[in-house]
């Protein structure tokens, strides 16, 4: 296995993928690529046919590429946890590392193994490294501990004066390192995440792609957002700044090594998988520091549509447990709301939190509305009449998102009082929503559709009237109302008739913060 891939590294270089382009598998091989990508849930056979050091395209804006750095950049070490990953996607990791990064400012790669199963991941990773031009260093976890546990034992054990996180399966693109080191130098409360472009999990196409920021959903899950036109309009058009982002992605970003002490490291508690990307953005703003994304920096990341290894203890306690550490850490009287869209989080055992409590105050960290008000607010509206399900008077359904995204039709389902797909806010601002997504009436008689909140009024402002009960649409002055004719799993929209079938109750929220 380590000759062949040694040929493949030197050889190859009009092989699949060269250039970032999609590897096809032939047709009769389709079987055996689906049985193999299941093991790390990408496509492992396109992955094993690519050099280990491929050529990827420039995808830096223009800009970005005659950049002249200081020349007393900081050097970094940087940490790659894994658990069970592919040996080519390791590698390419690694080897993209090395032959992208100044060698000035590169002190060591470390790999810290949370206790892999597969053998090669043991003694031929460790002879194979040991040959690199580069200081690699293999620690292991005596137990699978979770990235967050591993990320913490690969930085104690690393050397630089940054230390750079990279998740296993990712491949740096020319001139990756220095927008990193160069935000991180002279600024020591910033960290730094790359632009993080998409290695196709299924072809393995690297698709460059612009900045998007870091956000998060009401159910606490990282997710990407537009860059609002406040900081579009800070950078006047440069496209090489860094973008200021209220949150990280959290697996590829550069941090000083004392200013990771300083803000406390991570969360130890947490296990596992998620949540710590969250913990540490909400800790890095409300503590003094910032957090920003270097456009120039492009980093791809084969973003996977499940997770192939096992969460010990299940799935979700192991999600809601990390997610309700951070939420009683770090989010003051707001914690009601995530309670409320995530009812299991209120309920999961969370363990002891004492000692970062006290790190907050030790800190002298700012509050969460603080960070509402100032990094993030479009986060969750602050003011709002109710917050939970909308029920029919009449079927006794409640509304429903069915899990669909933006610019698909609202439903209609069973209440089952489990929050997520039920919960909707009616805002101070006259819309019924539901994370980033407003019901929106485009014409008489429907449909009420989920669109991406413009807050304009128009299509997606509601009137409700506590007494009769009904939710109007302004625009086209007709009343929600049940399910009915042919679709019995959307609502639809009528003339107020004010019967029971046009009435809503609206789930009053703990603490009412308008009236109508
Ligand atoms: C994203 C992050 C990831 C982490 C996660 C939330 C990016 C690109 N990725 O998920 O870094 O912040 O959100 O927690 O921002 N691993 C272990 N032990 C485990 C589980 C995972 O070492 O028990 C390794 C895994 O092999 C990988 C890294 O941790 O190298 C991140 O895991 P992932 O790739 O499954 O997470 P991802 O990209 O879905
Ligand atoms: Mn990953």
């Amino acid at each position: 296995m380590l000759d062949i891939s040694f040929v493949l590294l030197y050889l190859n270089k009009d092989g699949p993928g060269e250039g970032g382009t999609p590897v096809i598998i032939p047709k009769k091989d389709e079987k055996k690529m689906k049985e193999m990508f299941k093991i790390n849930e990408f496509n492992l056979m396109a992955s094993d046919m690519i050099a280990l050091n491929r050529t990827l395209p420039d995808v830096r804006p223009e800009g970005c590429k005659n950049m002249i750095y200081p020349n007393d950049l900081p050097r970094t070490s940087v940490v790659i946890v894994f658990h069970n990953e592919a040996w080519s996607t390791l590698l390419r990791t690694v080897h993209s590392v090395i032959d992208r990064s100044p060698r000035a400012l590169l002190e060591e790669i470390v790999l810290v193994d949370d206790a892999s199963q597969m053998d090669f991941l043991k003694l031929p990773l460790d002879e194979y490294v040991s040959k690199l031009e580069v200081p690699v260093r293999v620690v292991r976890m005596e137990q699978r501990s979770g990235l967050i546990r591993a990320r913490l034992k690969g930085a104690s054990v690393s050397t630089g004066q940054v230390i750079t996180f990279l998740d296993a399966h990712c491949e740096c693109t020319t001139g990756w390192l220095e927008p990193l080191l160069a935000r991180v130098g002279p600024n020591k409360r910033t960290v730094v995440s790359p632009a993080i472009d998409v290695i196709s999990d299924d072809t393995f196409a690297y698709a460059g792609s612009d900045v998007q920021l870091g956000g998060f959903s009401w159910n606490l899950h990282f997710n990407w957002v537009p860059i609002p036109k406040k900081e579009m309009e800070r950078r006047k058009g440069d496209l090489t700044l860094p973008f200021r982002t209220p949150t990280m992605a959290g697996g590829l970003f550069s941090i000083d090594r004392d200013y990771f002490q300083e803000i406390g490291t991570y969360d130890a508690g947490m296990d596992i998988w998620g949540g710590e990307n969250l913990e540490m953005s909400f800790r890095i703003w409300q503590c003094g520091g910032t957090l920003e994304i270097a456009a120039c920096s492009h980093v791809g990341h084969v973003f996977r549509k499940a997770a192939p290894y096992t969460f010990p203890g299940g799935r979700s306690h192991v999600i809601h447990k990390n997610s309700r550490r951070l939420v009683e850490v770090w989010m003051d009287e707001f914690k009601d709301f995530f309670f409320t869209v995530s009812p299991e989080m209120a309920r999961v055992d969370y363990g002891n939190i004492t000692s970062r409590l006290a790190l907050r105050r030790k800190l002298q960290c700012k509050p969460f509305s603080w960070y509402l008000e100032t990094v993030y607010p479009d986060a969750i509206p602050r003011h709002y009449y109710s917050l939970g399900e909308v029920r029919n008077v009449d079927t006794d359904k409640c509304l429903d998102t069915r899990g669909r995204k933006a610019n698909k039709k609202v439903g209609i389902a069973n209440c089952h009082g489990q929050g997520g797909n039920q919960i909707f806010s009616y805002t101070a601002d006259k819309e019924i929503k539901t994370d980033s997504l407003c019901l929106d009436v485009a014409k008489r008689g429907g449909p009420v559709m989920m669109i991406t909140c413009h807050l304009e009024k128009g299509n997606q402002m509601w009137d409700y009237d506590p007494e009769k009960l009904s939710l109007i649409h302004v625009a086209t002055n007709q009343c929600l109302d049940k399910a009915r004719g042919k679709n019995r799993k959307a609502p639809s929209m009528r003339d107020c008739r004010h019967s029971y079938s046009q009435q809503w109750l609206l789930h009053n929220a703990t603490l009412p913060e308008i009236s109508l």
